[in-house]
């Protein structure tokens, strides 16, 4: 809209008293004011429209051409702005800038996503998370594109086109959507020997994260620190998210699919948009030539970790995001981050996965954003000073000047030279020999060790929640053979693990799939790949779900404020009607959300307060009776008021307190509650339960 058009027109004020208020005049995409944007132009009060009505032209074409190609994976992002502070120095192993002095600001944008559904899929999909961030560093882009879970389902991008095939919808009935439970994901796979480690951790529950603040993020491969002097250190990154780890349980996230299909990027807006600014430790794991010879496995290889307990991880920097975008398309969309975008001080190394994505990413971007020139847009712009004599090509917005276009030139204002040294991008100066050749190196071969330690590492409640999801997405799966082809690989795993997904599938044990290289019993447990044996232990950044009925004691909900307040927490409140509640001193409460529109599992803790006068009501109102028992279900914690007896009656629940449950009669309790709430769930109910499966 053209700013320097301001008319003034009539509008309503408060008090119903007309006031002038003063708007931009609506302008055509040619910048022609617009004389009416209701009717378009026709010939007499009842005749045809016009083909001269360049406005409804205008409109409709600018319109018709509003989407563009969705990502082919990780369609369904969400971005946000951010900063990222160094705070521990890494000169002399990097000479890249971000790292170059503690306290140096780097301004970054971070796009989260799923990577099988489509752009409108659902947020709580069981399925990888992307965590990418772009650096505007000074010294260019660097764009470290990972992922929530550390290892790949693949060694060698040749296969990368046959996972994501296989993992989407099938081509024929373009069904299912956004999941992996069903035939086509479930048969290359098991085809598949390598990716067996990553389904361990696409079945746990790190792959229904309880949000985006609440997840780590891996650069995956081993790239390269490399120092002034060309020396070259290898590094792997983790985000670790300041919250903690924290997940969904999966009847959960099925249910908050319907409920709130937008629960993660809601999540993301509203902390952000709150002041409760996310933040993650950038991580690294440093370690030399002969570390990585010393390993029982390839460093190269993209489906092995390098286990913190082997090469501790350093904290070097701090991600803060602490801005919205102001449109989506403009900056989350459009964003385009690029394994190939790094700056000088980070090499690559010969991961083929990685040598793959180089390639891949500026390519779909091509076809995506529609030519080279999307790193003009705002959100792809370096930050920096850029010069080259690149030129022309789709959507050029630049205007360079002058006739040197090219280099060497012997012109005096020929324009940029080349900068040799370490402060430009160097490459790390590995010797190499060998033949030509495609072959899978023997060092890869090894699929079923770290699988195995993965599965050991795990708390009983997370392996219970693993076998669970396996059994649940093989009973999707409609072949009888590739339910027992995954089970023989998961028996090359361990035996315990397809003994029990075998039963849950009323399968029989089949033999264990022939393993390339003997499978390691000897590797010791990683408890830092569990994420229960390192809670977060805090109830910041959480939401405690609290309904309330007419005549509720106004003293117990404000205690619940005050003490969720101060362990970093919020309440919502919740009422049969939004309209709100009237509390026993006869004056209202607001409720934020209807009971039927928001259930239990959209909150971590919950709490019901009602009166002797509300009671029968709720106790009769299903919605009520799905919130207390659903949270009692999924393992939270839950704070009951003294007149909700007929509500634990309906719900059959009367008989099922236990310490997870508390009693909420006075002010105590409620601080009790939510120091109890700091561990997110209250898992011995699980056990008792046996919410394994046979
Ligand atoms: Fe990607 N990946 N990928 N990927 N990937 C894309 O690039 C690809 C892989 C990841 O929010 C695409 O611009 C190949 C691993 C994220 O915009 C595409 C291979 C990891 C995102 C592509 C991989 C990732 C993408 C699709 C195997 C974790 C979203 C649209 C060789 C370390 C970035 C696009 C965003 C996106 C290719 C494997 C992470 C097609 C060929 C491993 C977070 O270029």
């Amino acid at each position: 809209m053209a700013d320097e058009q301001i008319e003034a027109v009539t509008a309503t004020g408060q008090g119903g008293e007309p006031h002038q208020v003063a708007v931009e005049a609506l302008t055509t995409s040619q910048g022609a004011p617009v004389p009416d944007n209701q009717n378009s132009l026709r010939a007499g009060e009842h005749g045809p429209a016009l083909l001269e009505d360049l406005v409804l032209r205008d409109k409709i074409f600018r319109f018709d051409h509003e989407r563009i190609p969705e990502r082919v994976v990780h369609a369904r992002g969400y971005g946000a702005h951010g900063v990222f502070e160094c705070t521990r120095s890494l000169t002399g192993v990097t000479v890249a800038d971000v790292f170059g002095e503690v306290g140096r600001r780097t301004e970054v944008f971070v796009r989260f996503s799923t990577v099988a559904g489509r752009a409108g899929s659902f947020d709580l999909a069981r399925d990888v998370r992307g965590f990418a961030v772009k650096f505007y560093t000074r010294e260019g882009n660097w764009d470290l594109v990972g992922n929530n879970i550390p290892v790949f389902f693949i060694q060698d991008a040749m296969k990368f086109p046959d996972l994501v095939h296989a993992v989407k919808e099938d081509p024929d009935r373009a069904f299912p959507q956004a999941q992996s439970a069903h035939d086509t994901f479930w048969d290359f796979v098991s085809c598949l020997p390598e990716s067996t480690h990553m389904t361990l951790w696409q079945m746990s529950d790190r792959a229904i994260p309880r949000s985006f603040r609440f997840m780590e993020g891996f650069g995956v491969h081993t790239f390269r620190f490399l120092a002034e002097d060309g020396a070259s250190t290898y590094v792997k990154f983790h985000w670790k998210p300041k919250l903690g780890c924290q997940s969904v349980v999966w009847d959960e996230a099925v249910k908050i699919n319907g409920a709130d299909p937008d629960f993660h990027r809601r999540d993301l807006w509203n902390a952000i948009s709150s002041g409760d600014h996310p933040q993650w430790d950038l991580a690294v794991q440093l370690f030399d030539q002969a570390t990585a010879d010393a390993l029982p496995f390839d460093v190269l290889d993209p489906t092995k970790i390098v286990p913190e307990e082997t090469v501790p991880l350093q904290v070097v920097g701090r991600l803060t995001l602490d801005r919205t975008v102001d449109n989506d398309f403009a900056e989350t969309e459009q964003v385009a981050f690029c394994t190939q975008n790094i700056v000088p001080g980070i090499g690559f190394t010969d991961d083929p996965l990685l040598q793959g994505r180089n390639f891949s990413y500026l390519d779909t971007q091509l076809s995506r954003l529609g030519g080279p020139n999307f790193t003009q847009l705002p959100v792809n712009r370096a930050r920096c000073p850029m010069a080259f004599f690149h030129q022309d090509g789709h959507m050029q917005q630049d205007v360079p000047s002058g006739p040197i276009n090219y280099e060497p030139n012997s012109s005096d204002d020929g324009g940029p030279r080349e900068r040799a040294g370490a402060q430009a991008l160097t490459t790390f100066a590995e010797p190499l020999s060998g033949t030509k050749t495609r072959l899978r190196p023997e060092s890869f071969a090894d699929h079923y060790s770290q699988a195995k330690m993965f599965w050991d590492s795990q708390t009983p409640v997370e392996q219970d929640h693993i076998v669970a999801a396996y059994v649940f997405e093989l009973s999707k799966v409609r072949e009888r053979a590739i339910r027992l082809r995954m089970v023989a690989n998961l028996r090359a795993v361990d035996d315990g693990l397809a003994t029990r997904i075998a039963a849950g599938l009323g399968l029989p044990l089949p033999e264990p799939a022939p393993a390339a290289v003997p499978v390691r019993t000897d590797l010791p447990a990683s408890p830092a790949v569990s994420m229960l044996r390192n809670p977060p232990r805090t109830f910041a950044g959480r939401t405690l779900g609290t309904v309330v009925t007419d005549g509720v004691d106004r003293a117990l909900l404000e205690a619940l404020r005050r003490h969720a307040r101060d362990a970093g927490a919020s309440v919502a409140v919740i009422a049969q009607r939004v309209g709100g509640v009237v509390a026993d001193d006869g004056e209202p409460i607001v409720a934020d959300a209807q009971l039927a529109g928001a259930p239990s599992v959209l909150f971590d803790a919950v709490a019901v307060l009602t009166s002797a006068a509300g009671a029968e009501e709720l106790a009769a109102d299903p919605a009520a009776q799905d919130f207390l028992t659903d949270a009692f279900h999924h393992s939270k914690y839950l704070a009951i008021g003294e007149h909700c007896g007929p509500l634990l009656d309906r719900t059959g629940l009367a008989h099922s307190v236990d310490d997870g449950c508390f009693l909420l009669d006075a002010d105590r309790v409620a601080a009790d509650f939510i120091t109890a709430c700091a561990d997110l769930r209250y898992w011995p109910r699980t056990a008792v339960r046996g919410a394994t499966p046979p």
